[in-house]
């Protein structure tokens, strides 16, 4: 990731320019040229800086999944990954497409929803494991445009409404591909023969599908790639894969499954292994910071595509206080929708982004581009900080009107309530930490946040532990 695979490219890249004896810089004589080698870390860091601002982006799992809802034959659990999961042959399955017509789809609708959010970018699913792709594909006809009654390029209509709306379009796009004939390997249960499959093959065409994408939608936020731990893939063609998207979009950020070794798979997180800008940690929040870039990916009920069943939504409260959670230990929180087969998001999903986004309006600053806490453990909640700015997140508000701010030395110029800002809250300073003198009750239901503002950054004053 970053700055902890650089190592060994590094000593790639030297060797590199050693052969090229002449050059002083590297020539891109060819697509496939190794651009992770040339970037500096101040590169680096310009290209992830959009994405550190953000914070808060949304997933959209969407494809022919929708249709089922979750359910075949009476099982209720499944969702995009029904194919396997019910043991749907590949040829039954491609009947859905057939069904397939969101009439309700409203790019517009979908991209303001994230924005009033508060969330900064989208992942939608250019294509899932099943193959499916939701953008007008000139390589395959298992699309959206060639094989639905619906007929219109998904990708395309949200792509403009990113831009209008100011929302960065990323794209989840799966390694995996249970319905393209060269991928390998097949699924234990499948009847199809593995057969004239050839998976250098369908890696050119994978590669040339991501040549589609990050050519016709303008400029992409992210490429999110998954299913790389299947055994077919290796780092080697990571590598290829990586620089290949770095030669179509520089300035692109691509998230760790591009290669092996990310964190919480068998073998967990290898630093030499490592390949990709961010790691993206699976429903769960590490317990602390990762040391490199990360983003926890995350659903609000227990499926990431449509499942008409599921109603075990996470609470607003619950929600907030995972973001907040994220964004403390320097994470980005990628929180997902699975629209419905009619093209809408879920009612219960509408509502939590609405809860999300009212407290964002208010408390987003203490959110954007922050960096992490600066205390080690704060027993009543989280803390980020920002410039001259500490801001405070509590989850359980003092029953004694005293929020206990311990190994805060350096004295404030004001406290205050984000969503008050004209009002000053009392600070008392001693041996260790500080006192801050608040209302009786939370003023927000769900985190009520202060803000504690320095002379000077207080990440260099080194008072804080
Ligand atoms: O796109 C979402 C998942 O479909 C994908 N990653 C996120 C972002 C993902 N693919 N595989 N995995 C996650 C891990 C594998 C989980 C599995 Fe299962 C356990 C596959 C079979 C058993 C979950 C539960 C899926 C089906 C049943």
């Amino acid at each position: 990731m970053g700055k902890g695979m650089s190592p060994k490219i590094i000593l790639r890249a030297i060797c590199i320019l050693v052969l090229l004896t002449g050059f002083m810089m590297c020539t891109h004589s060819n697509e496939q040229e190794n651009q992770t080698a040339v970037e500096t870390q101040e590169q680096h860091d310009q290209r992830m800086s959009w994405w550190r601002d953000a914070r808060f982006g949304m997933f959209i799992h969407w494809g022919l999944y929708a249709i089922p809802a979750g359910e075949w034959e009476g099982e209720i659990n499944h969702a995009e990954w029904i194919l396997t999961t019910a043991q749907i042959p590949v040829k039954e399955y491609e009947n859905f497409a057939k069904e397939f017509n969101p009439a309700q789809f409203n790019a517009q609708q979908w991209v303001n929803t994230a924005k009033n959010a508060g969330m900064k970018y989208i992942v939608i699913t250019s294509k899932h494991h099943d193959g499916f792709c939701l953008f007008d594909s000139k390589l395959t006809d298992y699309d959206v445009v060639d094989a639905t009654p619906f007929k219109r390029d998904i990708l395309k209509e949200l792509s403009e409404e990113c831009y209008n709306q100011g929302i960065k379009l990323c794209f989840y796009h799966s390694i995996m591909d249970w319905h393209h004939p060269d991928y390998l390997p097949r699924r234990k249960w499948e009847s199809r023969s593995e057969e004239g499959a050839d998976f250098d093959r369908y890696v050119q065409h994978m590669k040339g599908q991501v040549k589609e994408l990050l050519t016709n939608y303008g400029e992409i936020g992210v490429l999110w790639f998954d299913g790389e731990w299947e055994d077919t893939w290796n780092r080697e063609r990571g590598i290829d894969l990586y620089d290949y998207v770095r030669s179509l979009q520089p300035s692109i950020i691509i998230n760790n499954r591009v290669g092996k070794g990310r964190e919480g798979m068998a073998g967990t997180y290898d630093p030499e292994q490592a390949l990709g800008d961010f790691g993206t940690p699976e429903q769960e929040i590490p317990s602390t910071g990762l040391g490199y870039d990360w983003e926890t990916c995350m659903t609000m009920n227990d499926h990431w595509g449509y499942n008409k069943h599921d109603d075990n939504w996470k609470s607003n409260k619950d929600l907030i206080q995972k973001l907040v959670d994220i964004v403390s230990k320097g994470g980005n929180f990628l929180l997902n929708v699975g629209p419905t087969a009619e093209g809408l998001f879920p009612e219960p999903s509408i509502k939590r982004l609405n809860a999300i986004g009212k407290w964002m309006e208010v408390n987003g600053e203490s959110i954007y581009g922050t960096s992490a806490s600066l205390f080690s453990d704060l027993k009543w909640g989280r803390s980020t900080t920002k410039g001259c700015k500490v801001y405070l997140h509590v989850f359980e508000w003092p029953e004694n009107r005293t929020l206990e701010v311990p190994g805060l030395k350096e004295r404030a110029d004001s406290v205050y309530l984000l969503q008050n800002p004209e009002a000053s809250l009392t600070i008392e300073y001693n041996d260790t930490g500080a006192l801050i003198q608040v209302p009786e009750d939370a003023p927000d239901p769900y985190v009520s946040v202060i803000a504690l503002k320095f002379a000077t950054t207080p990440g260099l004053l080194g008072t804080l532990h």
